[in-house]
């Protein structure tokens, strides 16, 4: 089946608070739709840098700005969809065959994500004309 940006889900984390703060879990196969082999977080990104720029053939992953904001660009070869993430309780899924882009980093932002797989160079396409090839020939 062709990877739509439509199924790319936001997930609205529920905030257990009280008197000390505020607290979020996310647990595999409960808060997401797979089981969490991996977890990475990207911090520190220069002013005006952008990120990604690729897409998977398998990982599922669900990413979280903790902290700070960015802007996540998904794209599944025919339309593209702009998701800002800018709370610590919402997520968004990324499944295989979407191109993503990062963009507009805060200074302070840390942007946390869940994946299914370890890291596997192999399962990256790196070149947007490859990738939208493949969804065009499929
Ligand atoms: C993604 C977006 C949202 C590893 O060795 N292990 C890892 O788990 C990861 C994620 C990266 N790396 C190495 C590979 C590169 O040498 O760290 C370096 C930077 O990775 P990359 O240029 O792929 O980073 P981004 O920010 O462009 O993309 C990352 C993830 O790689 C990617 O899967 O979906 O964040």
């Amino acid at each position: 089946m062709r990877a739509s940006i439509d199924d790319q889900k936001l997930v609205n984390l529920p905030i257990l608070g009280d008197a000390r703060g505020s607290l979020c879990v996310i647990e595999g196969e409960r808060d997401t739709s797979f089981p969490i082999a991996r977890v990475y977080y990207i911090f520190g990104t220069a002013p005006g840098v952008s990120r990604g720029f690729h897409a998977h053939l398998a990982l599922r992953q669900l990413a979280v700005c903790v902290r700070g904001s960015c802007t996540m660009i998904l794209d599944d070869g025919n339309s593209r969809r702009s998701v800002i993430l800018d709370r610590p309780d919402l997520g968004v899924t990324i499944g295989p065959m979407i191109w993503r882009e990062m963009h507009d980093f805060s200074e302070d932002a840390v942007l946390m994500v869940l994946a299914d797989q370890c890291h596997n160079e192999t399962d990256y396409i790196r070149n947007y004309d490859a990738f939208l090839a493949m969804v065009h020939a499929s």
